[in-house]
């Protein structure tokens, strides 16, 4: 994108990232950057440089030029701090943005044609390894016009690469539901007992599962009970259920798949491998233990496969994984 005389001069900036305490933030400048590096109290960088730096006396962050124009601006990402350094740069001239109200090619000016913007949007928000070389080589199919795309975005399953897809885990009480989001988590994010009801509310974690990252949620156990507030959280957790991407629906080895399960599970995974059991075998769609972690790294493949199949991540056809692509601005 060629510039206009305007954008030349003035400096614009919009946070990419959500304003979470613990969490880097990054802030991106875009235009002439001396007069925000001075607001800053930074000394001027070349491009290509990155540097750790004092921010205005706010905060310390890493500051990177990867272009003549654009800066990548990295403090503290926690609510206070956003707000003192955006209070600042705008005390000092700059205008904040709100990225929904630019179009890729304007937030990365850097990028040589509309899709490479679009592909960096993407690679700023995505959490999936197995997304970043998929990606990177969109420039190229989306050129090549011996290729077409074969699904509209919403519709492509690779979405999930982008936006973490929804996996619930559902089953009796004690089935090892929490046990086994441990396990995935590979720590302690669920409490879990030798005892019936023992997760009264759902429990969620981010995990990458097989190079995607995913929100995995342990719902409390299905079950009657006389308890008004564990009825409550049985009731309130269904609603998991119908928004999930992928159903587990996770038995052990003496009993089967609960009979009010009110969607029908896309996998069934029996837990408790290590203690034999009644329970068939041929109903499951692999043997876990949870506590051994026999079966977990087979499990993790099977979740990704069975949201994002093989096929769809050696497809070589272009990928329309912005929505820009299909507004018709490329
Ligand atoms: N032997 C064996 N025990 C397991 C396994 N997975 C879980 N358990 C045990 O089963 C019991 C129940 O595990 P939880 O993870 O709390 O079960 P849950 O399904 O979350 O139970 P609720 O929260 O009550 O619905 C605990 O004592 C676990 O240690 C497994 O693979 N093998
Ligand atoms: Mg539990």
């Amino acid at each position: 994108m060629i510039p206009s005389q305007r954008d030349q001069f003035e400096c614009r900036a919009w946070w990419a990232t959500a304003p979470l305490s613990g969490a880097i933030g990054i802030c991106h400048l875009n235009g002439a950057l001396d007069p925000a590096f001075s607001a800053l109290g930074i000394k001027p960088l070349e491009v290509g440089a990155t540097r750790v730096v004092d921010i205005a006396g706010i905060d310390e962050g890493v500051i990177a030029r990867p272009g003549e124009q654009s800066a990548l601006l990295m403090p503290h990402g926690g609510p206070r701090v956003r707000q003192l350094i955006s209070r600042h740069l705008e005390a000092s001239g700059l205008t904040f943005v709100d990225p929904a109200d630019s179009n890729a090619t304007s937030r990365w000016p850097e990028a040589r044609t509309p899709i490479e913007a679009c592909m960096l949007d993407a690679l700023s928000v995505t959490e999936s390894p197995r997304a970043v070389e998929l990606l990177l080589d969109q420039p190229r199919r989306h050129r090549d016009e011996t290729l077409t795309p074969k699904h509209t975005r919403q519709s492509d399953p690779r979405r999930h690469l982008i936006t973490p897809p929804l996996i619930v885990i559902t089953g009796r009480p004690n089935v090892g539901k929490s046990t086994l989001l441990n396990r995935l988590a590979d720590t302690e994010v669920a409490i879990t007992a030798d005892l019936e009801g023992t997760t009264r509310d759902a429990v969620a974690a981010r995990l990458i599962l097989d190079g995607m990252a995913c929100d995995v949620v342990d719902l409390p156990g299905l079950r009657e009970s006389d308890d008004p507030i564990e009825r409550r959280a049985i009731v309130l957790s269904s609603r998991f259920l119908e928004d999930s991407d992928l159903l587990i629906s996770l038995i052990d080895h003496e009993r089967g798949v609960p009979e009010t399960l009110k969607k029908r599970p896309d996998l069934i995974v029996r837990n408790k491998s290590d203690l034999g059991g009644a329970a068939p075998r041929s109903t499951a769609d692999l043997e876990i233990s949870a506590t051994t972690g026999d079966g977990i790294e087979r499990l993790a493949v099977l979740i990704r496969k069975s949201l994002v199949p093989d096929e769809l991540l050696e497809n070589e056809a272009p990928w329309s994984f912005h929505e820009e692509l299909e507004s018709g601005r490329d």
